[in-house]
């Protein structure tokens, strides 16, 4: 199969990474691209998924992973980034870092992965690519060498003044010419800054620089390639994608600069699947990269985790994005299997179970559910195979019942997130789903020991019930636990259970508002019994009323979940956020700097967390990120127990 590249193009939306992937393709002589193809896309107009494509120069297959750009689609970035051979951060050279480039760095720069910038639209009349580019030094740390200087004549963006070999390169072939003389100061500055970086990481090259000596572009385009393997040096480079210019000198990067690390031909088979999708006609697609060996069609390989075989059907190449059938792959390389609906995203497939998974980024966790109901029922049918299919392939949508409130619960990353899978749910799927604010899980609990006696008694015509029964409830941080101190025989053993079940019964829904009973502990220490009319359900209904009674006089209280949040900020909002923390019943657990960001821990209650993607986002102009997690229940301060327990009765009118 020969060499490849894999370049994961990342950046904010709109900055034109689409339109340089297809660009590029079809100026390797792709047709029928399929970029931005699904339905919600095509309706919206910008990148919701990866889109993956190969395309060949010389005789390297450089296959692309296009990923949006919008925040809440972050995921498919966490795919591409691990797998890619150099991340391309695309910028807008009129507006330089914006939102998501910021996200990408975080992804690529952090973990000093091969990285380079592409300012594009260099053609626009506003483009500048200088300021792009200290916008780019402001916002990060990092080696950032320029390898090109653009020029303009009128406006126009004609050509790029090549550092490495100190040239101009006029596009259209116009071919090779001085560099023109108002330029001259701008060149000898950003190649004085190219061979001082450069030379920074070979030892023999940095003697050179230090004596002045010449230094050949050869030598400068090896030790650029090290550095940028290492993750140290991140070279930038200018395009303008609609106009196809800079694409040549672009792939001439790709292609000479970029070293792809791979494993041995000869190694056991090991793949990843980064990606997964739903292709309308081929159905469920693995996109995998193969890290050692060869796949080859109809030899089976394993999850080298779970240790399920997968069997290996039908394999897909790119030419452009279309697939065609191939009967193998190499390491390197990226491929789609077809058919293969055991394999998980993110997962390790290989010829042996227990090989080393490789290692992925992890996905960011949801922030922000809504509870999911069918519209009709021919929805209930099929929702939930849609369910699944979108949570399989989709690592930030998850979701489940909850065991409190039994409502069907989708999370995902923001409100545009989930409404667009929901859309999606009902083009592919034609389901139709009504959402809603989730309920809050509150539960209820009692916070002194209480005791109650209740007698259970009925006499209608023949047989009669009877059991009577005295209960003692504890606080219990462990949850609920039943104990029997029945002394002598007052309930006869066999009759126990049925105390049990009634107290159960009563834990489901508790005296407040209707919310479950958690954290007691309930012990059976006296009763009676009738030797005829007692029953296992007659002890049940004093077991019931026994508990009912005994938990009003244990001073209740409702709990409510709390969250552990870590907001991710600018500097110049962390004032905001805190004070705004504050106001949603929050608490502050600590901060700490990262790198031009701060990270605020704290803990807020789930009631006043569950707009908070979108709040966050108007308060900091989409600039901040959190993650949130569940972390304990606790009690809900008296004032707001009452407006809970009044809209609970309402509720029920
Ligand atoms: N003038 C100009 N417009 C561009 C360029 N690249 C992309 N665009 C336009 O910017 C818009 C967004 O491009 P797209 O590729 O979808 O951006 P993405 O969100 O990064 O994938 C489209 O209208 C493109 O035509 C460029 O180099 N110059
Ligand atoms: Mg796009």
């Amino acid at each position: 199969m020969g060499q490849a590249r894999n370049i994961c193009l990342v950046g904010h939306s709109g900055c034109g990474k689409t339109t340089l992937a297809a660009a590029l393709m079809t100026k390797a002589g792709a047709k029928d691209l399929a970029f931005d193809s699904s339905q919600e896309e095509k309706d919206r107009g910008y990148t919701i998924d990866m889109t993956v494509g190969t395309f060949k120069v010389k005789d390297i297959s450089i296959t692309l992973m296009d990923t949006p750009g919008g925040d809440e689609f972050v995921e498919e970035m966490y795919k591409g980034v691990p797998v890619a051979d150099l991340t391309l951060i695309v910028l807008n050279a009129e507006k330089g870092v914006e939102v998501s480039t910021e996200r990408a760095w975080e992804i690529t720069g952090v973990a000093k992965r091969p990285t380079a910038i592409l300012i594009n639209q260099m053609d626009r009349e506003n483009a500048k690519f200088d300021a792009a580019l200290t916008s780019v030094r402001d916002h990060f740390d990092g080696k950032f060498v320029p390898l090109q200087v653009p020029i303009r004549e009128n406006g126009d963006f004609v050509g790029v003044v090549d550092l490495i070999e100190n040239e101009a390169v006029y596009f259209g072939n116009k071919g090779k010419k001085d560099i023109p003389a108002d330029l001259a100061d701008a060149v000898e500055e950003a190649r004085g800054i190219l061979l001082e970086e450069v030379s920074s990481f070979d030892d023999e090259l940095m003697m050179k620089f230090l004596e002045e000596e010449p230094i050949t572009p050869h030598e400068l385009a090896t030790t650029l390639a090290h550095g940028l393997a290492a993750g140290e040096l991140v070279p930038v480079l200018c395009s303008s994608a609609t106009e196809g210019k800079g694409l040549d000198v672009l792939l001439h990067t790709i292609t000479e600069a970029v070293e792809q690390k791979v494993g041995s031909i000869d190694a056991p088979t090991r793949a990843v699947a980064f990606h997964l999708s739903s292709d309308p006609y081929l159905g469920r697609l693995a996109f995998v990269k193969v890290i050692d060996g060869t796949i080859q069609e109809g030899k089976s390989l394993y999850d080298v985790t779970t240790g399920t075989k997968i069997e290996i059907r039908d394999i897909y190449a790119f030419d452009g994005t279309k697939q065609h059938r191939v009967s193998s792959a190499e390491a390197g390389h990226i491929v789609a299997l077809g058919k293969a609906d055991d394999v998980v995203l993110a997962g390790t497939i290989g010829a042996e179970r227990g090989m080393e998974a490789y290692k992925m980024a992890e996905f960011p966790k949801p922030v922000y559910s809504r509870a999911i109901t069918p519209k009709t029922q021919a929805d209930v049918e099929k929702m939930s195979e849609a369910l699944r299919e979108i949570a399989t392939t989709k690592a930030t949508v998850i979701v489940g019942r909850d065991p409190v409130t039994k409502e069907m619960i989708m999370e995902g990353m923001g409100d545009i997130h989930l409404s667009l899978m929901i859309e999606r749910m009902n083009n592919r799927y034609n389901v139709s789903l009504d959402t809603r604010r989730p309920t809050i899980p509150y539960k209820e609990t009692i916070r002194k020991t209480a005791e109650a006696r209740y007698r259970h008694k009925k006499q209608s015509g023949g047989r009669g019930q009877f059991g009577e029964c005295e209960l003692r409830l504890e606080p219990f941080e462990g949850g609920y636990q039943f104990l029997d101190k029945i002394k002598g025989a007052s309930i006869p053993g066999q009759y126990i259970p049925g105390v049990e079940k009634g107290v159960i019964e009563a834990m489901e829904e508790g005296n407040l508002a209707k919310f479950p009973v958690t954290n007691v502990s309930v012990t059976v220490f006296d009763g009676s019994y009738h030797p005829v009319d007692s029953s296992e359900l007659a002890f049940k209904m004093a077991g019931r009323h026994a508990f009912r009674d005994a938990f009003d006089n244990a001073n209740p209280c409702l709990l409510e979940p709390i969250m552990h949040v870590d907001v991710r900020v600018p500097e110049e909002f962390t004032g905001d956020i805190i004070s705004d923390m504050n106001g949603r019943r929050g608490r502050i657990l600590g901060m700490e700097p990262e790198g031009k960001s701060t990270i605020v821990r704290a803990e807020a209650p789930l009631t006043e967390m569950q707009s908070y993607s979108l709040d966050l986002k108007s308060r900091t102009q989409g600039r901040a990120t959190f993650q949130m997690a569940f972390s304990k229940y606790q009690a809900v301060p008296g004032n707001v127990q009452e407006k809970i327990i009044a809209q609970a009765k309402q509720e029920e009118e």
